[in-house]
Parts: C-alpha cells; sequence; structure tokens
C-alpha cells in the first residue's frame, strides 16, 4: 500500500542537499569549519617545526613531514568537529532553535555518503603513507648495513652505555660521525628499557637476553639526547644521557681521546 502522504513530502536528494545548504546555521558551520581548517593547517605546517625537536637525521624528516602531512589530512575533520560545536554553542547562546524545516544530518544521505568516503579516503592516505615510509626506511638501512658504524647500545637501571667495536671504546655518551649509517645493537642489562636517540627519530626497545637493531643515518651535526622510553622502575624519569653528531674529523679525534685513556670514557 502507498502512504500517499509521505509521497507527497518526501523531498528528492537533490531538494534535501537545497534546504540543507540553505540554512543559516549550516552556512555559518562551513564558514567556521573553512577557518578552524586553515588554522590547523598553518599550525601543522608552520609550527610543528619549532615544537619538534631538532631535525639531525633521515629518520627523524621522515617523522616530522608525517607529522605536518597528518595534521593537514585531519585538519578539515577536527575542523567540522570545533565548527559544529562553535556553532551548537552559539546558537544557545543566542537562544535559537534549529529551524524545524531542516533535514536531519544523520538520515540525510548525501551528507551521510560524503562523510563517510572522505574519512575513509583520510584514513586509507594516512596508512598508506606510514607503510610506505617505514618499508622505504627498513630497505634503506638493510642496504647500508655494509658501509654502516655499529653500536652496541646496553640500558640497566638506570643509564645507556655504548661499546663501539670497531674503535673499542666504551663510553657513556653517545657521539656519532655525520653522513655515516649508524646501526645499534641494542640490549637490557635487566628489566625493559627502550632506546630512544630523540632527534634521530628512532625508538627501539631494550630487551634482557634478546638484541633489537635499528639504523638511522644523522645528516646535521647537533646535539642528541638520549632517553628512555619504556617506564622501567624507581628512577627512569632520570635514565637519559647525552651525545653529539659530529664532522668525521671531530669524531676520529673523540675516538682518539678515548682510546688514549684506556679505552674508557672517563
Ligand atoms: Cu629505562
Amino acid at each position: 500500500m502507498v502512504n500517499h502522504e509521505e509521497e507527497v513530502l518526501a523531498p528528492t536528494p537533490g531538494q534535501r542537499v537545497g534546504t540543507f545548504s540553505k540554512r543559516k546555521d549550516v552556512k555559518r558551520t562551513f564558514w567556521l569549519w573553512l577557518f578552524f581548517t586553515i588554522v590547523f593547517c598553518v599550525l601543522g605546517r608552520l609550527a610543528y617545526p619549532h615544537w619538534m625537536p631538532p631535525v639531525l637525521s633521515k629518520e627523524m624528516q621522515g617523522n616530522e613531514d608525517i607529522m605536518i602531512w597528518f595534521t593537514v589530512i585531519s585538519a578539515p575533520i577536527a575542523g567540522i568537529v570545533l565548527a559544529v560545536a562553535m556553532e551548537s554553542f552559539l546558537n544557545m547562546h543566542r537562544g535559537d532553535t534549529p529551524p524545524e524545516e531542516g533535514v536531519a544530518i544523520r538520515t540525510n544521505t548525501p551528507v551521510v555518503i560524503i562523510w563517510t568516503a572522505g574519512s575513509v579516503f583520510f584514513c586509507i592516505v594516512a596508512i598508506v603513507w606510514g607503510l610506505v615510509v617505514m618499508n622505504t626506511d627498513a630497505t634503506k638501512a638493510a642496504a647500508d648495513s655494509a658501509t654502516s658504524l655499529t653500536v652496541d647500545v646496553t640500558g640497566a637501571q638506570w643509564n645507556w652505555s655504548f661499546f663501539y667495536p670497531a674503535q673499542n671504546i666504551h663510553t657513556h655518551t653517545l657521539n656519532l660521525p655525520v653522513d655515516r649509517p649508524v646501526t645499534f645493537n641494542v640490549i637490557s642489562d635487566d628489566v625493559n628499557h627502550s632506546f630512544w636517540p630523540v632527534q634521530l627519530g628512532v625508538k627501539v626497545d631494550a630487551n634482557r637476553l634478546a638484541t633489537t637493531v635499528i639504523h638511522a643515518t644523522p645528516t646535521k651535526v647537533g646535539v642528541l639526547d638520549v632517553k628512555c622510553a619504556e617506564l622501567c622502575g624507581l628512577y627512569h624519569a632520570y635514565m637519559e644521557t647525552s651525545g653529539q653528531v659530529q664532522t668525521s674529523a671531530d669524531f676520529t679525534s673523540w675516538v682518539s681521546s678515548i682510546q688514549a685513556t684506556g679505552g674508557v670514557q672517563q
């Protein structure tokens, strides 16, 4: 049986979009969305490089690029949430109620389709990009491993120590030559830690009895902070040391100075 009342009143999808887009509150929400989206894009593009630690390696550059572009990609989503919240707040403030002729968003098919397709598209871009960058880094690191500097890293409650096998030196700071790939063999003497040379943009667990390997290629001279990123006991927060990415000549003389004192850094 045909319901004549519904047949007469039900608007076509085109009419629904037309009515929807003419609503004052929808127009205001659109402009608020545009405003917030632009603000987030500008913040992501211009402010992140200042807020993030200095970029001293290819891997850290990859991290920063992903952070910036993920912010830009998610800006429209965050923008619409804030815009709807702000419009609702302003409506409440003015004592307005939504127009009665308005079409509910949750049953508006075009809005639901556009919203879902847009979100799925952004998620797929983010996932594919992340996987490609991770895979490229791993492949590149494997290719570089023949010429790389090796550093054995040991975490223990609550300090880091380093052994450079080719140079035969033991140190408590992490000094590295610029533009030479480094292979870190990471292990723990006791509980689980996580080796995190911040400005190199890599991080890996330090486990007892199992060595984990990670690669990085320093590209710029500068100061390194080495932290533990795994809660490992009472003084976890203080489990940090420093280091430097140095020119090749400075690194060689640093190594020589330690070799001159018996191979153990004072
Ligand atoms: Cu730790």
